[in-house]
């Protein structure tokens, strides 16, 4: 295990993520890094600017047997950068194992088992332990370090031993889970205590904050009062305060990119390659269970085999990025989703008119932002979301006030975009309906929701989320 990077300890904040936002690209004659797009760095960037800020993270890589990691830069666009490597039985073992394994699916409602084993949390454990050497080694004294995310839940416990001095605050970007969930799990004792270590933990959504409040009373038998939990310390005890802080996105930027003539024109252009329809119905996420894409296809293919949306006038495109592919569940949830798509269109299809345009690769920004911009009606239906980024961005890319969304109750966007036309997608029907209904709306009825969905978006954006959580834990909000 090596670290690399700058080892001056003056950086101010300390962003510890199990990613770095780097990517190594030897496209060009130059083979180099460069900032990863979109992700936590996009969110956290306009609040690291202004201020020194070092990023801890894992690089991505595993080079093969023999080969030496390529050296990371000490600093990216003025962030610092530094390296945690990890081995390929840890990655294996701590992410696709326990993280993505364990308590990906625990922390969204079980939708797939958990599974749950002792080496796997060894490794956790293990590389929790690397990430808090890591940081303890950088922070300076007295700073402040915000640990980000499911896969690093030891480290401010961690962190807290080796550094009393540092201001800690977590954030957990997916749901926590109600007790009786989270009592499955063996190590719910050590990861409740790893992220008390922390001064402030955050989560989505209100409802998060309090399952985590009702673990620490049910589980560890203390007694929270409010947003905070008394935990012994010494002889004494500390207060750690527990909060929501939905994340936004950077809707100024989302707006302006939609706004730009390439993207209008790309945005007219796609329409007319998926053919001459009226109405075109999009989804977007990272090809996952718990995003609900079989849900919307068969609710969409449901819809025109009833009658309920008529299938010369419409169309749907469903974008899926790869992901986690090494992870058994990700692989059987592909194999569903593709014989679904494949199916519709079979069944409904026509020649050179496929009733589900489906796409399983990322896509560029500007690619994207057209898609919102062409899309009619944005299907967001996962089964459990921490809080569902897309709905915000298609939202931010609608600059004329038009167009829909269809938004599970279980996403936390739900409890922000309340003039979303919200469903329950486990109800096939509702959400079929909810089609229907987005599809017939007056274009005033439809203004009225997205002028609303609009101001939650840019008002709720991701440099406030940033703002209200390091003020928060630097003890500027009382
Ligand atoms: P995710 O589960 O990844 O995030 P989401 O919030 O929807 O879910 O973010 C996905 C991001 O990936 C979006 O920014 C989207 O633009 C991008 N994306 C999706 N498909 C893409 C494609 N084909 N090509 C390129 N980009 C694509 C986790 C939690 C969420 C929480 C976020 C942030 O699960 O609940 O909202 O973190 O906290």
């Amino acid at each position: 295990m090596t670290i690399s990077g700058p080892t001056d300890g003056v950086s101010e904040l300390v962003v510890v993520a199990n990613r770095l936002p780097v990517e190594y690209s030897d496209d060009s004659a130059q083979a180099r890094w460069r900032r990863s797009p979109g992700g936590l760095v996009s969110a956290l960037e306009p609040a690291l600017r202004g201020r020194r800020a070092t990023w801890i993270g894992w690089s991505g890589q595993l080079p093969a047997e023999g080969e030496e990691t390529l050296d990371l830069p000490d600093e990216l666009d003025g962030l610092g950068i530094v390296g945690v490597d990890l081995t390929a039985e840890q990655v294996e073992l701590f992410y696709e194992g326990f993280s993505n394994g364990a308590l990906w699916p625990l922390y969204h409602d079980a939708v797939a088992t958990p599974a749950y084993h002792r080496l796997e949390y060894e490794a956790y454990h293990e590389v929790n332990r690397v990430f808090a050497d890591a940081v303890a080694a950088q922070a300076p004294e007295g700073g402040t370090v915000w640990v980000h995310d499911y896969q690093l839940q030891l480290v401010p416990a961690m962190l807290r031993d080796a550094r009393p001095d540092l201001r800690i605050g977590f954030f957990l970007h997916i749901p926590f889970p109600p007790v009786e969930l989270f009592a499955q799990l063996p190590w719910r004792r050590q990861l409740l205590e790893g992220l008390l270590g922390a001064d402030l933990v955050g989560f989505q959504t209100h409802d998060g904050a309090q399952n985590f409040l009702g673990a620490t009373r049910r589980l560890l038998g203390l007694e929270p009062g409010g947003d905070r939990v008394d935990v012994p310390d010494g002889s004494g005890h500390r207060t750690v305060r527990v909060q929501d802080f939905p994340i936004g996105i950077d809707a100024e930027g989302f707006d302006a990119l939609a706004r730009t003539p390439e993207v209008q024109a790309r945005a007219l252009e796609m329409r007319r390659e998926m053919g001459g329809f009226r109405l075109l119905f999009l989804g977007v996420d990272r090809l996952d269970y718990t995003k609900g894409i079989d849900v919307r296809l068969r609710a969409f293919s449901e819809a025109l085999e009833e009658g309920l949306l008529d299938a010369s006038d419409v169309t749907m495109l469903q974008v899926a990025v790869p992901s986690r592919g090494n992870v058994e569940e990700y692989q059987r949830i592909r194999d569903d989703i593709e014989l679904l798509v494949g199916r519709v269109n079979g069944d409904l299809g026509r020649l050179g008119d496929p009733a589900i345009h489906y796409l399983h690769q990322p896509i560029p920004r500007e690619e994207l932002v057209a898609m919102y911009v062409a899309a009619d009606v944005l299907l967001v239906t996962p089964l459990r979301d921490g809080m569902n980024l897309v709905a915000k961005e298609y939202i931010a890319c609608r600059t004329v006030s038009t167009g829909a969304v269809i938004l599970s109750e279980f996403t936390g966007a739900a409890k922000q975009l309340e003039a979303a036309f919200i469903v329950n997608p486990y109800d096939i029907d509702a959400v079929k309906r909810a089609l229907a209904s987005a599809a017939g709306s007056s274009p005033e009825e439809l203004t009225r929701r997205m002028e609303k969905l609009r101001a939650n978006v840019f008002e709720d954006d991701v440099d406030r989320w940033v703002r209200t959580f390091l003020a928060t834990l630097e003890g500027t909000v009382p």
